[in-house]
C-alpha cells in the first residue's frame, strides 16, 4: 500500500486546472462526489434530473476517479480532457508538490471525528465477513492515529494550513455544513470551481434540484445503491453500495461510543488543533 501512495507523489501529473476532491475516509466522499460531479456536469443534460443522469444508474464513487489508493489507476488519470475532476483520500504530503505550486484547486472535505471513526468501525464491520470488530481496540489505534491515511488530525491539519496559504484555491469544508444548509454548499461549490449558478438557473431551482438529487435519501433510494456493489482485493471483500448510506446523519458517536471514549477523543482533538485556528 505504502509503494502504491509514493508512485502517486512521483508519478501522478497534476494539471493547473485540476480540481481536486479530498477527504479523509469516512467523510462523505459519496456526497461530494455526486455533488461536485453534479454540478460540474450540469449542462451535459437537459433536465438536472433527466432519467439519464449518470447518478441515477452508477454510485458517485465511481463517477469522480481517484488519484492513489482504491483501484486508482494513473494512467487513466492522463487520457482524461482537463478540466479533471479528481478524488484522492492520500494527505497533501503523499501528493506531488506541484500540486500547491501549479495552483491546483482542492476542496477537502473533513467530518466530526467521532462520527468519522463510528462510520469507518460500522463499514468495517460490514466488510468484515462475519468478524465482530471490537470498538475499544480500534477506538485505541484510532487515538494512536494509525489509519491508512495517517492520523486524522495530520491529514486535516495538512489541508486546513493550505487553505489558510492558499484561500482561493483550497476550500476547505466541513460534513457538519452540507448537513446543516446543503443549498449554500451547493452554491459556494459551484463558484469556487468556476461555473456558479447564472440567476436564470436560480429562478429555476437547477441548484435545488442538485441538492435533491444527491441528497442520502434520493441517492440511497436508487436501485443501484441498495443493490449494487464492487469487488475489492481481487475479489475476496465485496463491497455492497449500501454501506456507503448508512445513516447520513450527525451525532450518531453518541450512540455507540461511551462518554469517557468521546472525551478522550475530544481532548485529542483539542490538544492536536490548538493554535491551529481550525474548529470543527
Ligand atoms: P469512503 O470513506 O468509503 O469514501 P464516505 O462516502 O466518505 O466513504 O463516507 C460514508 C459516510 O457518508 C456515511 O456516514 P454514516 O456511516 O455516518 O452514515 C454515509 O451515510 C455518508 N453519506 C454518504 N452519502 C451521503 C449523502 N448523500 N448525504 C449525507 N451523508 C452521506
Amino acid at each position: 500500500m505504502v509503494t502504491k501512495f509514493m508512485l502517486v507523489k512521483e508519478n501522478f501529473k497534476p494539471r493547473h486546472d485540476d480540481v481536486i476532491l479530498v477527504t479523509n475516509p469516512k467523510s462523505s466522499t459519496t456526497w461530494l462526489k455526486a455533488l461536485a460531479f453534479a454540478i460540474v456536469n450540469r449542462s451535459s443534460f437537459e433536465s438536472i434530473d433527466a432519467s439519464h443522469h449518470p447518478l441515477l444508474t452508477q454510485n458517485p464513487q465511481h463517477l469522480v476517479p481517484f488519484v492513489g489508493a482504491q483501484g486508482g489507476n494513473l494512467d487513466y488519470l492522463e487520457t482524461l480532457p482537463s478540466p479533471r475532476l479528481l478524488t484522492t483520500h492520500l494527505p497533501l504530503s503523499l501528493l506531488p508538490s506541484t500540486v500547491t505550486t501549479m495552483g491546483c484547486r482542492i476542496i477537502y472535505l473533513c467530518r466530526e471525528p467521532k462520527d468519522a471513526f463510528i462510520s469507518r468501525w460500522h463499514f468495517d464491520n460490514k466488510i468484515a465477513q462475519g468478524a465482530k470488530i471490537n470498538i475499544d481496540t480500534t477506538f485505541t489505534m484510532f487515538l494512536e492515529g494509525c489509519s491508512p491515511f495517517g492520523p486524522f488530525w495530520d491529514h486535516y491539519l495538512q489541508y486546513w494550513k493550505e487553505s489558510l496559504q492558499r484561500p482561493r484555491d483550497v476550500l476547505f469544508l466541513r460534513y457538519e455544513e452540507i448537513v446543516f444548509d446543503p443549498l449554500k454548499v451547493v452554491r459556494d461549490l459551484a463558484g469556487f470551481i468556476g461555473v456558479p449558478f447564472t440567476e436564470e438557473e436560480v429562478k429555476s431551482g437547477v441548484d435545488q434540484e442538485v441538492v435533491r438529487l444527491c441528497s442520502f435519501k434520493a441517492l440511497s433510494d436508487l436501485d443501484i445503491n441498495r443493490n449494487g456493489g464492487v469487488e475489492r482485493a481481487e475479489g475476496k471483500i465485496f463491497i455492497a453500495y449500501s454501506v456507503l448510506f448508512r445513516q447520513g446523519k450527525t451525532g450518531d458517536w453518541v450512540n455507540h461510543m461511551s462518554k469517557d471514549m468521546g472525551e478522550k477523543l475530544d481532548q485529542l482533538v483539542e490538544d492536536k488543533f490548538k493554535g491551529s485556528g481550525l474548529k470543527l
